[in-house]
Formats: C-alpha cells, structure tokens, sequence
C-alpha cells in the first residue's frame, strides 16, 4: 500500500471541514438534541427545570456549558430504558459496558445510531490505510461490548474481507493471520503485543505474514507500548478511542500522524472540565473529557462525564482533517489508585518501565494496607534472557526500575521481578491493579 492510501479520508466533507461550518453545524445539531432529550426524557427534563435552564436558552455551542451532566450512575439508575428518547420499536440494537462490577449499562441504538457509529469506525479504519483490499481480523470480543461489532460494522462499510475472530484461541488467530492473509487487525494494545510475543516464539517469520497496520484501543497504553507493538509485529499501531455510551469505538481515531486521536466532531462536541471544580478548561490543559452527543437519537447523551483524563488539540494536523485531537487517555479520576496520598495511574508506572533491558511490558500493581500503611508492589515480568542472568544483575535491574518509578510518581514502591508469562495474559482489556485494602 502507498503513503497516500494512508492519508484517505472516508468523508473528506466533514473530517476535513470548515471550523466555522462545524460551530454551524454543531449548533443546529445541539438544538436539536437538546430538545429531543428534553422533551423525552422526564429524568433529564426534571434536571434541566431545577438548573432553570429551558431548551430554547441553548442557541449554540457555546451555551453548553449551561446544561447538567450526566454521568454512569444516571445509566445504572436508569437501567435499562429510562434514558432511552425513542419508543424501544425504533430501537434496533442494544450494546452494553465491558464493566464487571455492579449493575450493567446499556444503551440502545436506532437504525441511523448505528449507521453512524459504523462509519466512525469506517473513517477511523480508512485513515489507518484501511479499505476494499484489506483483510481484516476483528480480535476485539463480539457481543455487547462494543469492540468487536464496530469494527466489524465499520471495516465491511470499507468493502474490506472481514473476519470475526472476536476474542481467545491465540494459535488460532495466529493461523488465520498467517494462512489468510490478513492485512489489518483490531484488538486490544495487549492482546496485540501478546499476539505478537507468541507470533515471535512460534518462530514465525515477520516476512511471511502480510499484516500493515493495527487499530487498537479500549484501554490505556503509551507511546512505548506502540513502538513494541510496531516492532513485534511490523505494523502500523493506530489508537482509538470510544466508549459505550456515547457510541461504541470510534468516537476518536488516529491518522497517518499518531499524534492524537481526531474526535468525530459533526456527531459528538468534547470539552475538557475540571473533575472538581467542574469549569470548562482551555485546549491543551489536561483534565476530564466530556461528551455531548448531538445526533443520536436512541440515547443522546448531553454533558456526559467520562472519567478519562486527558487534553485536547486544535493545532493544524498534517493529514489534512480539521477535527480536534485529543491526546492518550492518561488516566481515569477513578481508576486513579492513592497511595500513601499520592495519585497513582498505572500508565505512569508503565511508562517507567517501558525501555528498560530484561522487562517485558507486562506488570502487575498490588496495594495493600499493612499497619495502616499503604503499600505498593509493582510486579514485573522477566525476559526469558534475564532469567538466566546472575542475581547481582537481576538486583540491578530491580533497583533501576525502583528508582525510575520514583522518580515518575514521586514515592517508593516495592519492586518484584516475577518469571516470565507469570502475569495473566488479558484477551480483552488487561487487568493491571489488585487493591487488597479494604477501603
Ligand atoms: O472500550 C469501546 C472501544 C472498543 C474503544 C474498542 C476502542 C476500541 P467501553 O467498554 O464502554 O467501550 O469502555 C470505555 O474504555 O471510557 C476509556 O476509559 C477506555 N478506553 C477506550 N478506548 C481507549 C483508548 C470501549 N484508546 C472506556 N485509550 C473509556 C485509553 C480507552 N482508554
């Protein structure tokens, strides 16, 4: 495939649209929305009344900061048709959150909700180099959540060959790699370095596969993990981002830059608040992403809080789309551990781990609570190379990374290095703290 396939866009009209054209057509779109959810969903219309604020008052984007949040309790709350605006016979499909704990979200999607959300996932796809003479292997898990069936949706409106793998039997997805010929694949950025790990220890040659490039997302990863990513399986590795109740993957993808994920605009407006004080921040602070959708009709979400941090970018992008970037998702304001008072993301630790000789990117946090102390063990996998290492060296390495991880997130940790492929491989999104205190 040639560089310019990569620079495709797959609705140039709107990737790469007017600023002032989009404030149009955001602000007619948000009218509309607003007075869709007001006038159908009593919860919403309750919230808006006691805020005082009247669906006539938001005339344009700029009025958003107006209107309520929503947020994932409203979901549960709700569950499972309260926050629908349509009568469940124009529903078509229902999709739910990959959470395990407490009661599931849903939302429900009309026959245009998912016309649109398949195209998001076919721009996303096509400016990663994707198109009719792909093969395409959706690894991402099939069923309610969203991964597996938005690609799915998303590579077919391409005309790509797709195969829907969905999640587990890795010697099995290696073969269809291989023997089909598979050019792209989605999946999680874990299970893609997994898949990569074992491509490696089959001894299967990059040279015999025809793998190009990789849409991955559903959970955090760094730009180190891409760069492994890349050369495990000789790919491009592409982000994308979305989540559930806003429309699946897709909300946010990569071009041919890597450097910020475009959010799809015409159909979602983002804002960056401050989780506390929760005031609009200004581009490029980082703080929590907030969406609005304003042409879903199923379950339109107004102001909704995702708990992902990270920053937005209006700065000019080389590939031509008009749409802003935001930047990786570093974090969440909840999956945020405390540790003796201090913050703790696990892509901070990723990121001092990520480059260090003897590691391999898998690691495993584990807090605890002894004496009323909090402590925190950083588990880290070995190279099968490192194992055979003296025990001076390998004490070497740990104190390497004992400093490195204290001078990212500013305390000490304990730091075990563990055997290698001892920490559960995740098919899905990977697991990477265990909080035994019982807070
Ligand atoms: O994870 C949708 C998805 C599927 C996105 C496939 C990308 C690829 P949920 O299960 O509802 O939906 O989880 C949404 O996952 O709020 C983020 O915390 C996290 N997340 C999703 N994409 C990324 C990403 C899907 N690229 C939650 N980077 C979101 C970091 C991500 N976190």
């Amino acid at each position: 495939m040639s560089a310019t396939r990569e620079h495709d866009m797959f609705n140039p009209k709107m990737e790469a649209i007017s600023r002032d054209e989009l404030h149009a057509l955001q602000s007619e779109r948000l009218r509309w929305t607003v007075k869709h959810e007001y006038d159908n969903v009593p919860v919403y219309r309750a919230r808006m009344d006691a805020k005082g604020v009247r669906p006539e008052d938001i005339r344009d984007v700029d009025d958003l900061r107006y209107l309520p949040f929503m947020e994932k309790t409203d979901l549960r709350d709700q569950f499972p048709y309260g926050l629908f605006a349509v009568p469940l016979h124009d529903i078509v499909r229902i999709q739910g959150s990959s959470g395990t704990t407490g009661r599931p979200i849903v939302s429900g999607y009309t026959q245009h909700d998912v016309d649109v959300w398949t195209e998001l996932m076919a721009r996303c796809i096509s400016a990663a180099g994707g198109g009719a003479d792909d093969i395409v292997q959706v690894s991402y898990g099939y069923g309610l959540f969203t991964g597996g069936l938005g690609a799915h949706q998303g590579a077919g409106r391409l005309g790509a060959t797709v195969i829907p793998m969905s999640s587990g039997n890795t010697q099995r997805q290696i073969m269809m790699i291989k023997e089909l010929g598979v050019t792209m694949l989605c999946c999680t950025p874990s299970y893609a370095m997994y898949l990569g790990e074992s491509i490696r220890e089959a001894g299967i040659p990059l040279s015999e596969l025809k793998l190009k490039a990789g849409c991955f997302g559903a959970e955090p990863w760094t730009e180190q993990m891409r760069r492994q990513i890349e050369e495990v399986l000789g790919i491009n590795a592409y982000d994308v981002y979305g989540l559930t109740e806003i429309a699946g993957p897709g909300v946010g993808y990569e071009c041919v830059a890597k450097h910020g994920m475009h959010v799809n605009e015409d159909h979602v407006i983002p804002e960056i608040i401050d989780p506390v004080t929760e005031q609009p921040l200004p581009y490029g602070t980082p703080g929590e992403l907030v969406f609005t959708t304003i042409t879903k009709e199923g379950m339109p979400m107004l102001r909704y809080r995702t708990h992902d941090i990270c920053t937005l970018d209006d700065t000019p992008c080389e590939c031509g789309r008009t749409l802003v970037r935001m930047g990786r998702i570093t974090g969440r304001t909840d999956d945020m551990i405390v540790v003796r008072g201090v913050n703790v993301f696990p892509t901070q630790i990723e990121s001092a781990l990520v480059g260090l000789e003897g590691v391999a990117p898998h690691y495993m946090l584990i807090v605890d609570r002894v004496n009323s102390a909090d402590t925190l063990e950083v588990q880290v996998e070995m190279t099968e190379d490192m194992v055979s290492d003296t025990v001076s060296h390998i004490q070497g390495l740990a104190r390497a990374i004992h400093e490195r991880i204290k001078s990212v997130v500013g305390i000490s940790t304990e730091v075990k290095l563990v055997a290698p492929k001892s920490i559960p491989r995740s098919e899905g999104k990977a697991k990477r703290v265990i909080d035994k205190r019982k807070l």
